[in-house]
């Protein structure tokens, strides 16, 4: 981790501030712009907040991928594949509603999720998809950043968790013979306001999975059997506005959908 001499991080102190900004739904300055942080350091700002959640009583439950997608870099201006944790906190039921007021800016984007089952040795890559996962489902992430106007640096936004705030899975079903170019569709009150594909989860969403087990050992994190993993967005997102509903569609995975207050 650097460590500016001049104003050491306080790894901690920035973890309460990100958390502060989710719980009161009010967006920070980046820590970037009062602190020397790299990559490393905003992965020991975002364990630190994760362990303020397991502090609340918040269960770990998977990983989620971040800007897995051309689309989803060139939104953001951020060009690597990051990740972050979900917690059951953040679990939002299939077909279930979120208050739009209890986020900053929340968007929504549609993903693919897996339910993890018998994973490879640490730093060993994955062999048989079918035996590291378990069910495959469509699903929509909700994503907050909590910085003002989405705008962050690559440590920023890992120091957040990978602007993680809450998502949704639909029904989950066998693994499907091809899940690298699956027509994907996000609607908005019964219009499509995006369209993709799952080529545009790094080229096929079985390698994010390689990806993220690869990233995560690097900082000691090893996913369980029973986790959920979200591989990634296959469109750029878009925000979500009171009183909508939202459904994620995917080829041969079914919907997943969600409502705002
Ligand atoms: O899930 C994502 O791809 C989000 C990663 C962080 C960047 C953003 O807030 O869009
Ligand atoms: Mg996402």
């Amino acid at each position: 981790m650097t460590v500016d001499q001049a104003t050491p991080v306080d790894v901690a102190a920035l973890a309460a501030r990100l958390d502060a900004a989710a719980r009161d739904a009010a967006a920070t300055r980046q820590l970037t712009d009062e602190v020397t942080l790299d990559v490393d350091g905003g992965y020991a700002v975002q364990t630190a907040l994760l362990g303020r959640r397991l502090a609340r009583g918040e269960r770990l439950v998977g990983l989620k991928m971040g800007l897995t997608s051309r689309a989803k870099m060139a939104q953001v201006g951020v060009d690597e594949v990051i990740w972050g944790r979900l917690t059951d906190g953040m679990r939002v039921p299939d077909g279930g509603t979120v208050d739009p007021a209890t986020f900053i800016h929340p968007r929504v984007e549609p993903e693919v999720a897996f339910l993890l089952d018998r994973l490879p040795e640490p730093g060993e890559p994955v062999g048989d998809f079918t035996d590291a996962v378990r069910a495959v489902a469509p699903a929509i992430e909700l994503i907050d950043s909590r910085y003002a106007n989405f705008r962050f640096s690559l440590p920023d936004v890992v120091a957040d968790n990978a602007s993680a705030a809450a998502y949704a899975i639909g029904p989950w079903s066998p693994v499907p013979d091809g899940l690298d170019n699956l027509g994907v569709l996000l609607e908005v009150d019964g219009r499509i306001a995006q369209v993709g594909s799952t080529a545009a989860i790094l080229g096929d969403p079985r390698r994010a999975l390689d990806e993220g087990l690869r990233l995560a050992d690097r900082y000691g994190v090893r996913p369980a059997g029973g986790w959920v993993f979200l591989a990634g967005a296959a469109t750029a997102a878009v925000p979500l506005k009171p009183g909508s509903h939202v459904r994620a569609v995917v080829e041969k995975l079914g919907t997943a959908t969600l409502r705002a207050a």
